[in-house]
């Protein structure tokens, strides 16, 4: 119930990015809003067409299916739809979808009064999805680069790719971008844990206050960077782990071509060469 009042509060018109009046209204729990319409249209039309090509592929196995791109050949040309073009336009709705709720984010930030980070982070993973499937296939010179849309053949490509560049674990990038997913876990299983010891002490015992959590990391490792501050941190690892896997995917093939090559600058060294 307290719930409901506040959202009587903050359930009102206005704020909106585009369209004014015309689509500022709920339906249900749900906010639709202008980039709500878009969302659903190209999701509805994605989602159709990603079962369209699916119908005239062999399988109807959610695992097996397959969504392949266009042969190199056609390069940055729109192929036939049985030859990839469906994948290119399942490209553009699913870009569609993406930045529509993003931009549906930005509208509910607007109406709440609140910052941008949530949006603004999203806007992150967009960033890797459009590096792998926009960017580098236009830097490539072929829509042929980009990753197949099926859940099993889209880890073929993955597997390909790194072997194509030799040893992908010798792309400095990819290392930044691996030690920052780890790191991330790292942070997020060390809040998680923190708070609940804090928070859920077990029956018969009181809540502990973020001093005790603040406490906790004084003593075991000299230092507790606080409350907001485990946020910030959190959120800059995060962004951190999808900006550098995005580095990482847009400087190979178009700049370095195998990785294991690439160090030999660090290789012949005159310290220890
Ligand atoms: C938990 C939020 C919920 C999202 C879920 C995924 C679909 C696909 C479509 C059948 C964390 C919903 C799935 C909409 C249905 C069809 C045609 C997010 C959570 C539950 N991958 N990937 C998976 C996607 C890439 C890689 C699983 C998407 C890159 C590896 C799922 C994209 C590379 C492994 C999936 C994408 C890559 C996976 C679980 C887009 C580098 C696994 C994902 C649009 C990033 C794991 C069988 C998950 C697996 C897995 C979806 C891109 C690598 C099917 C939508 C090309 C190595 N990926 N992926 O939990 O089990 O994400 O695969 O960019 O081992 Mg992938
Ligand atoms: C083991 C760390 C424990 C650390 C401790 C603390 C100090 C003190 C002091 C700082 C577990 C030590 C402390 C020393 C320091 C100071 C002052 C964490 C550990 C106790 N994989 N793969 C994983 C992906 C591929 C392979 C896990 C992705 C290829 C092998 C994770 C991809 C091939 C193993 C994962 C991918 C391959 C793994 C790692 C993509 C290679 C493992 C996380 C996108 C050609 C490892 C139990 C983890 C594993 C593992 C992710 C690709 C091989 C899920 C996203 C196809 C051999 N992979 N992988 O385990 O499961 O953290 O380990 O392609 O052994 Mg994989
Ligand atoms: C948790 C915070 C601080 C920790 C730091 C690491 C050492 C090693 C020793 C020079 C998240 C301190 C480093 C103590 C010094 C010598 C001999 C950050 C946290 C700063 N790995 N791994 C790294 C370890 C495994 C894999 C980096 C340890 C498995 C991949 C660092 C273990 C598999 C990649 C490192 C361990 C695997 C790395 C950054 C133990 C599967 C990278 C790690 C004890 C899990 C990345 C050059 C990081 C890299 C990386 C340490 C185990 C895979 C050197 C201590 C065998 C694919 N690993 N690792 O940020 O840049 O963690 O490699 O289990 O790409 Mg590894
Ligand atoms: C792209 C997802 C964006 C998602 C969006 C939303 C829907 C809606 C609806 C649920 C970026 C989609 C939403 C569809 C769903 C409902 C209702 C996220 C994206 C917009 N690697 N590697 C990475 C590791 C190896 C290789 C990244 C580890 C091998 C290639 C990460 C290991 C070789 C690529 C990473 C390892 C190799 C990567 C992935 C270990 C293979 C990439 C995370 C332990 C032989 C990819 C930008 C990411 C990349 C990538 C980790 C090993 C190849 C840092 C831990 C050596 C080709 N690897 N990798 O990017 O950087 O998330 O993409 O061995 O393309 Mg690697
Ligand atoms: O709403 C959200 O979360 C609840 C947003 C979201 C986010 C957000 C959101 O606000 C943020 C901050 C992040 N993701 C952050 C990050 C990480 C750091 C930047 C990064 C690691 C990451 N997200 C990764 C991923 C992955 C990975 C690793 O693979 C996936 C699968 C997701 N994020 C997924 C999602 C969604 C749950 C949600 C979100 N991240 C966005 C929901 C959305 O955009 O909805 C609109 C679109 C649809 C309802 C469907 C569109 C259908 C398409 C038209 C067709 C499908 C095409 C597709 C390309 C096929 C792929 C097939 C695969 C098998 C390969």
């Amino acid at each position: 119930m307290a719930l409901l009042s506040y959202e009587r509060k903050y359930r009102v018109r206005g704020g909106t990015l585009i369209g004014g009046d015309l689509f500022d209204f709920w339906i249900g729990p749900f906010f639709v809003g202008f980039f709500g319409v878009t969302t659903l249209f190209f999701s509805a039309i994605g989602t159709g067409l990603i079962l369209y090509a699916a119908s005239l592929g062999d399988t109807w196995n959610p695992w097996l299916i397959d969504i392949q791109p266009p042969d190199i050949s056609y390069g940055l040309a729109l192929a036939p739809m049985r030859e990839g073009g469906l994948w290119q336009i399942i490209t553009i709705c699913a870009t569609g979808a993406f930045v529509s709720w993003a931009l549906r984010e930005v509208e509910i930030c607007r109406k709440l009064g609140i910052g941008y980070h949530v949006p603004i982070a999203f806007g992150v993973a967009i960033l890797a999805f459009a590096t792998l499937n926009i960017f580098r296939p236009l830097l490539l010179g072929a829509w042929g680069e980009g990753f197949p849309y099926g859940i099993m053949s889209h880890l073929d490509w993955v597997s390909n790719v790194g072997y194509a560049f030799v040893n992908f674990h010798y792309n400095p990038a990819h290392m930044i971008a691996v030690s920052f997913f780890f790191v991330t876990t790292f942070a997020l299983a060390l809040h998680g844990a923190l708070v609940l010891s804090a928070t859920n002490p077990g029956k018969g015992k009181t809540v502990k206050t973020p001093d005790h959590e603040d406490t906790f990391f004084r003593d075991i490792l000299g230092y507790s960077i606080g409350p907001l501050g485990i946020h910030r941190l959190g959120l800059f690892l995060a962004l951190s782990a999808g900006f550098w896997s995005a580095v990482c995917m847009i400087i190979s093939g178009p700049w370095v071509r195998s990785w294991v090559d690439w160090w030999s600058w660090w290789r012949e060294l005159p310290i220890w060469s």
